[in-house]
C-alpha cells in the first residue's frame, strides 16, 4: 500500500513539473510571475526535528497565515569527512524541501554555507579548519574551491528534483553567505574581494530566483540585502531593491547558565506591523521552529540542546500560544491588504508625542497603520473624523482606513500553558545497570595517539567527541626545587570549557567558566614525587563558537599556560610544562565500544546492575522503558544528572546538563512588560532553576516494546530520579476584547472545567485572573459552561450581544476565562472527598461527565 501512495504522488508532481515560475523583483516587493506580494516566511531548520516531524510542523505553519519555509543548509552535518556525504534521515533536505511542496508553500534556501544559527562551528565542517593554507570566510582560493565545491553539490542535488521556482518547484531565493556585513571590517580588501566573488559564484549557478544576502549593505549586484534583527522598521535598501527582512528574532537562543528568554506577542506582533507600516513586503520569522540541537550540533560556546527559541511553534512541535495565533491574525491581515501594501502611493503623517501614521492608497482603496511608539502613554489619534486609542507600542491596523481590524497589543488569542505528566497517575522507578569509562590508560598510563610538543587546539582533535585528553609525563630530580618549595600548586590556564585534573590516576578537580568564556585556570594542591609523575587533563568542549570575526579561530581546549608552582622563602618557583612533549588520546572509550547503542551484545555482560552508584564521574548508565503512550510528544526529566550526553535507542538526544542553574543576576527584576524595545535581557525568567531539565526525546526514536537510555554522567549525578513525561495543554486562557471571536482549544482533548470567566474590566493574567471593578449582569462563567466543556474547541462572541449588559459603562470591555485540559489527578479529587465511582472513570469518558466534574473541579480548585 506504501507503495502504490508513493508512486501517485511522484505522479502528481509529474504534473506539476509544467510550468515554470518566475520570480524576479522590483523597488517595492518580490513578484512572483509578474505580481507583487506580501511574503510571510518562518524559518525551520530540518536538522533541529525529524523527518516525522517535518509535515506536521510545516502543516501548522501553513494554518499560522506563513507563506514560505526559509532553511539553512548545514555543511559540517552533510560533509561531515570530506567528501563523504550523509543525506539520511532528518538530513534528507531534498525530502524536507518536498514536504513544503507538498503542503503548498514557498521555500527560501539559505545555503550559506556559513550559517551561523548557534550550530557547532557556525555550520563549517572541522577538517577546513585543518587544511593546509586555508583561511575561512576570506579571499582565499583553499576555502573558496570548498565552498564552490558544496554550494554546487546543493544546487545540483536541487536542480536535480526540479525544486528552483524557474524549474516548476517552489524555491523563489536562495542565500549566499550570512551576515557578512556585520565583520566585513575584521577582513580588510580580501573581505570585500571575498563577498564579491561571493555574489559572481552565487550568479554563476544560474539558478533562475534571486539571490540574497543578509546584513550586508553592499551586496554587490544583482544580489538583494536584507535585514536581520529585532525590529526592521528603519531599515533602508538599496536603489530599486524590496525592503527584505530575513531574520526577525521571535525570541532568542539559550546557553548553560542562562534565564529562559521570552519575547512577547505583542512585542512581535508590533514589530512586524512597523516593518509593513514603514514599506515592508517581505518578513521571515527567525524561528517559526526552533527544536532540538540533537548529538553535538550545538554551537557555542555553551548554547543548550533545547532550541526552542520562544519560537511560535515549540521545541516539539506544539502551537506557543498566545504567539500563534496573534501572529496568523495578523498574517490574515497583511494578506488582505497585499494590493494596497505593494502598489498604493504611502503618505506618512506624523501626529507628534511619537505617534505616526501611514496610508496606502491606490485608485480603488486604501489602508492605514496607526503606530504608537511611545513606551508608556496611550493616545487618542484622529483620522478622517473618527478617534482611535492606540495603546503605547502598538499598531493598529485599518485595512479600509475606518474599520480597526487589528491591533498588536490586543491579544485575542488563547494562552496555553503546557504541563509535563506522567503515563498513568504515578511515575514508576527505572531499573539501572551502568559500568565505569575506562580511564586508567589514560590517568595511569598516559596511553594516546598523537604526540605534540606543546599545547594544541582541541580543533586539531578529530569532531567526533567532545572529549580531548591532554597527557604528559614528568620526571622530576630529588633535588628539584619545585619538590623542595612549600604548596606545591598545579595551575591550568584553560579557554573556559570544562576541564579536569589528575595526577598520578588521582583527580585533582574541575573548572569550567561561566558561558564558557572567561579564561579563570584551575589552581589545585598537588603531591608530586620524585621520579616518574604523570599529569592528565580532560577537557570537555560543549559547542565551538559560531559567530564574531574570525570566530574560526577561536581556539579551544587547553591551551596553557600549564605550570607548577611552589614557594621558597619569598621566592616563587614556577615550572611551567606548556611547551612538553604532550601525548593526547581524543573521545570516549565507552563512544568508541558503542556503549550508548541498545544492540552492543558482545558487551552486555559487562553492564553490572548491583549497587549502581551515585555521585560517581566518568559513569555510564543504561535503563530500559517502555515509551508513554499516545501521540503527545515525550520529554525525559533528567534532574538529578550533573553532566554528560544521552541515547535513546542509539540516538543522541544532545548533551544534558541539568545541574548547571540558571544565574540568579540574569533574570529582570521588573515584571516583563511588553512596551519598549526587547532584547534578549529583557522578560528574562527561571534564574535558579536548572538551565535546562527536560530533554526531547521524538517520537521516531522509540519503539512499541523495550526502549534503551544510556547516559554518559561525566559530573556524577544520581540517576534515579529519571522518568518520562508527555507535554500537552494543562490550561488554556483567554483575554479578549469585545468585538472578537474568542477561540478555545484544548488541542485534542476535552475541555474538562471552566475554572474563570468574567466579561467586563478582568484584572490578572492567565492562572491569577481576578474580576474588576465592573462586570457582566449575568453569569459568564454558566455561559462557558454550557458552551465549552467537554469540548476540545470552543468558540465564543465577546459582546454584549452574549454576555449581557454591564456597569462597566462606555469603556471597551473583555472576556477573561481559564479552561482546564486535563482531568486532575484521582488522588487529588479523593484528598478532597470526591465520592468513590469517579475513581473509575477514564480519561475519555470525561466528556459524559465532564459537566458533574466541572462542578466539582469549580468547587474544590
Ligand atoms: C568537488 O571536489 C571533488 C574532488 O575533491 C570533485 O570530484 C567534484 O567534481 C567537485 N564538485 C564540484 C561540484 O565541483
Ligand atoms: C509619551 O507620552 C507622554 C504622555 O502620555 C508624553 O509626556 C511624552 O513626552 C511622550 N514621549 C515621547 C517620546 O513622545
Ligand atoms: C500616486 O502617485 C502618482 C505619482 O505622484 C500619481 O500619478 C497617482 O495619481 C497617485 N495615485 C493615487 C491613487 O493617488
Ligand atoms: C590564559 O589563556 C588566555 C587565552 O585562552 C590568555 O588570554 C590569557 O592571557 C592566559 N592567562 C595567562 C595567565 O597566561
Ligand atoms: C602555604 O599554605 C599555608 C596554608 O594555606 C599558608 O599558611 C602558608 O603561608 C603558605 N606558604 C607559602 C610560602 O605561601
Ligand atoms: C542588525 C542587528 O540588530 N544586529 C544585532 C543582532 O544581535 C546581536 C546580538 O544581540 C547584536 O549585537 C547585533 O547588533
Amino acid at each position: 500500500m506504501a507503495f502504490s501512495k508513493f508512486t501517485l504522488v511522484l505522479c502528481f508532481s509529474c504534473f506539476l513539473i509544467a510550468s515554470a515560475i518566475e520570480v524576479s523583483y522590483d523597488e517595492r516587493a518580490i513578484t512572483i510571475d509578474g505580481k507583487r506580494r506580501v511574503l510571510i516566511s518562518g524559518s525551520i531548520h530540518y536538522a533541529r526535528s525529524t523527518a516525522e516531524m517535518w509535515p506536521s510542523l510545516i502543516k501548522k505553519a501553513k494554518e499560522g497565515g506563513v507563506d514560505a519555509i526559509e532553511t539553512y543548509v548545514f555543511w559540517n552535518a552533510h560533509e561531515p569527512q570530506r567528501r563523504q556525504y550523509d543525506f539520511s534521515g532528518n538530513l534528507d533536505f531534498i525530502k524536507f524541501l518536498k514536504t513544503i511542496q507538498n503542503e503548498g508553500l514557498y521555500t527560501v534556501l539559505r545555503i550559506g554555507p556559513y550559517v551561523c544559527a548557534e550550530w557547532n562551528y557556525g555550520g563549517f565542517p572541522l577538517w577546513l579548519h585543518n587544511m593546509p593554507g586555508i583561511e575561512l570566510r576570506t579571499n582565499n582560493d583553499v576555502f573558496m574551491n570548498e565552498m564552490q565545491n558544496f554550494t554546487t553539490l546543493i544546487v545540483d542535488m536541487v536542480k536535480n528534483e526540479k525544486l528552483f521556482a524557474s524549474q516548476g518547484g517552489n524555491i523563489i531565493l536562495a542565500q549566499i553567505e550570512n551576515e557578512y556585513g556585520n565583520v566585513i571590517s575584521s577582513y580588510g580588501a580580501p573581505g570585500k574581494a571575498y563577498i564579491q566573488w561571493c555574489a559572481n559564484m552565487a550568479e554563476s549557478q544560474n539558478i533562475g530566483v534571486p539571490w540574497i544576502m543578509c546584513q550586508e549593505s553592499d551586496a554587490p549586484e544583482p544580489i538583494i540585502n536584507t535585514c536581520n534583527g529585532w525590529y526592521c522598521d528603519n531599515f533602508t535598501p538599496k536603489p530599486n531593491k524590496p525592503k527584505m527582512w530575513t531574520e526577525n528574532w521571535t525570541g532568542w537562543f539559550k546557553s548553560w547558565g542562562g534565564p529562559d528568554p521570552l519575547r512577547t506577542a505583542e512585542d512581535l506582533a508590533f514589530s512586524v506591523a512597523r516593518f509593513f507600516q514603514t514599506g515592508g513586503t517581505f518578513q521571515n520569522y527567525y524561528m517559526y521552529h526552533g527544536g532540538t540541537n540533537f548529538g553535538r550540533t550545538a554551537g557555542g560556546p555553551y548554547i543548550t540542546t533545547t532550541y526552542d527559541y520562544n519560537a511560535p511553534l515549540d521545541e516539539y512541535g506544539n502551537l506557543n500560544q498566545p504567539k500563534y495565533g496573534h501572529l496568523k491574525q495578523l498574517h490574515d491581515v497583511l494578506h488582505l491588504m497585499e494590493k494596497t501594501l505593494t502598489h498604493g502611493n504611502i503618505t506618512n503623517m506624523d501626529y507628534g508625542n511619537s505617534i505616526y501614521g501611514t496610508t496606502y492608497t491606490t485608485e480603488t482603496e486604501s489602508s492605514c497603520f496607526l503606530a504608537n511608539l511611545n513606551t508608556s502613554g496611550d493616545a487618542t489619534v484622529r483620522l478622517e473624523g473618527l478617534e482611535y486609542t492606540i495603546p503605547a507600542w502598538s499598531v493598529s491596523i485599518l485595512p479600509d482606513c475606518y474599520t480597526e481590524v487589528y491591533n498588536t497589543a490586543k491579544v485575542n488569542t488563547q494562552t496555553t500553558i503546557m504541563v509535563n505528566k506522567a503515563d498513568g497517575d504515578e511515575t514508576y522507578a527505572l531499573e539501572w545497570t551502568w559500568r565505569p569509562e575506562i580511564i586508567d590508560n589514560t590517568i595511569l598510563k598516559g596511553d594516546g595517539n598523537i604526540h605534540a610538543n606543546g599545547l594544541i587546539d582541541q580543533k586539531k582533535a578529530n569532531d567526533v567527541s567532545d572529549y580531548l585528553w591532554y597527557m604528559t609525563n614528568l620526571h622530576l630530580d630529588e633535588k628539584d626545587p619545585i619538590l623542595a618549595g612549600e604548596n606545591l600548586t598545579l595551575r591550568v590556564n584553560a579557554t573556559g570549557h570544562v576541564l579536569h585534573g589528575y595526577v598520578n590516576g588521582e583527580y585533582l578537580g574541575s573548572q569550567w567558566a561561566k558561558y564558557g568564556v572567561s579564561h579563570d585556570a584551575l589552581e589545585t594542591p598537588v603531591k608530586l614525587s620524585p621520579g616518574h609523575n604523570l599529569i592528565s587533563l580532560l577537557s570537555a568542549t560543549v559547542g565551538f563558537a559560531n559567530y564574531g570575526p574570525w570566530f574560526d579561530l577561536v581556539e579551544a581546549g587547553i591551551l596553557g599556560p600549564v605550570e607548577l608552582i611552589s614557594y621558597s622563602g619569598d621566592e616563587v618557583i614556577i615550572k611551567d610544562l606548556s611547551a612538553h612533549n604532550w601525548i593526547y588520546k581524543a573521545g570516549l572509550h565507552g563512544f568508541e565500544k558503542m556503549y550508548f547503542h541498545s544492540d552492543s551484545q558482545g558487551s552486555v555482560s559487562k553492564w553490572a546492575s548491583d549497587s549502581v552508584p551515585v555521585n560517581r564521574m566518568m559513569t555510564w548508565y543504561k535503563t530500559t522503558f517502555k515509551a508513554p503512550a499516545g501521540t503527545d510528544p515525550v520529554v525525559v526529566d533528567l534532574l538529578g544528572l550533573g553532566k554528560g550526553e544521552a541515547w535513546v535507542n542509539g540516538n543522541s538526544i544532545g548533551r544534558y546538563w541539568p545541574s548547571y542553574i540558571a544565574d540568579q543576576s540574569a533574570c529582570s527584576k521588573e515584571v516583563c512588560d511588553y512596551r519598549g524595545a526587547y532584547s534578549d535581557k529583557k522578560c528574562t525568567s527561571k534564574c535558579g532553576e536548572p538551565t535546562q531539565r527536560w530533554y526531547h526525546v521524538p517520537r521516531s526514536f522509540l519503539n512499541d516494546g523495550d526502549n534503551t537510555l544510556v547516559l554518559f554522567e561525566e559530573f556524577g549525578g544520581n540517576p534515579l530520579a529519571v522518568n518520562f513525561k508527555t507535554v500537552s495543554v494543562g490550561t488554556a486562557c483567554g483575554n479578549a476584547y469585545e468585538g472578537n471571536t474568542l477561540e478555545l482549544s484544548c488541542q485534542g482533548r476535552p475541555i474538562s472545567a471552566v475554572k474563570f470567566a468574567n466579561f467586563g474590566e478582568p484584572a490578572g493574567s492567565c492562572g491569577a485572573f481576578q474580576k474588576g471593578t465592573c462586570e457582566s449582569k449575568t453569569d459568564a462563567l454558566s455561559i462557558l459552561q454550557n458552551e465549552c466543556v467537554g469540548k476540545e474547541t470552543c468558540s465564543i462572541d465577546v459582546s454584549e450581544e452574549k454576555f449581557g449588559g454591564s456597569d462597566c459603562g462606555n469603556s471597551i470591555k473583555r472576556l477573561a476565562v481559564e479552561v482546564i485540559c486535563r482531568v486532575p489527578k484521582l488522588s487529588h479529587l479523593i484528598a478532597l472527598g470526591m465520592p468513590f465511582w469517579t475513581c473509575v472513570i477514564p480519561d475519555d469518558a470525561v466528556s459524559f461527565i465532564g459537566k458533574k466534574l466541572e462542578y466539582l473541579v469549580s468547587r474544590y480548585f
